[in-house]
């Protein structure tokens, strides 16, 4: 007997719920209110939107630099790369002190090696290897040779 009366008060507030129409208007009035609401809502939610997105911006160009100062630092000294026993670019003009690197894509070791005095020399080179000499600091233009293979001629002008 119990379970069948739990119902029927329900069905008696649905009923009165739906019938008067006052219930309604405030129903009307509180969806305004809802609306005014989530119209404040949509503002804070356009500066957070705003915000975030000015945040992704300059996490963008963080981003960018941090992705592009490793190219420049690398890219960004003096090169010489030594290819089928011929140095180049020659001559290669650097900057007094310039830390050069050299890569050697042979596969035989070669050397930069100044001609005149002690100016400068990498000593071997292994095939495929890589490394930085520092180019003298005082200006003037230096020929330089492969201590291996004499033939192998280059130019460096430090100014
Ligand atoms: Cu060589």
């Amino acid at each position: 007997m119990e379970p069948s009366l739990v119902p029927a008060p329900d069905r008696r507030r649905r009923v009165r719920r739906l019938a008067p129409p006052a219930p309604d208007r405030d129903r009307c009035q509180e969806v305004g209110d809802l609306i005014n609401g989530t119209g404040i809502g949509l503002t804070r939610f356009a500066r957070l939107l705003a915000q975030y997105v000015l945040v992704v911006v300059f996490a963008l160009a963080l981003g960018a630099c941090g992705s592009s100062s490793p190219s420049r630092s690398s890219s960004a000294g003096p090169r010489l790369t030594i290819a089928n026993f011929e140095f180049s670019p020659t001559p290669l003009v650097v900057q007094p002190g310039a830390a050069i690197s050299v890569t050697n894509r042979d596969d035989t070791a070669h050397t930069v090696t100044s001609s005149r005095g002690d100016a400068f020399d990498t000593g071997l080179i292994a095939p495929l290897g890589t490394v930085t000499f520092t180019a003298p600091k005082t200006a003037g233009t230096y020929s330089y040779i492969c201590t291996v293979h004499p033939k192998m001629k280059g130019v460096l002008v430090v100014r």
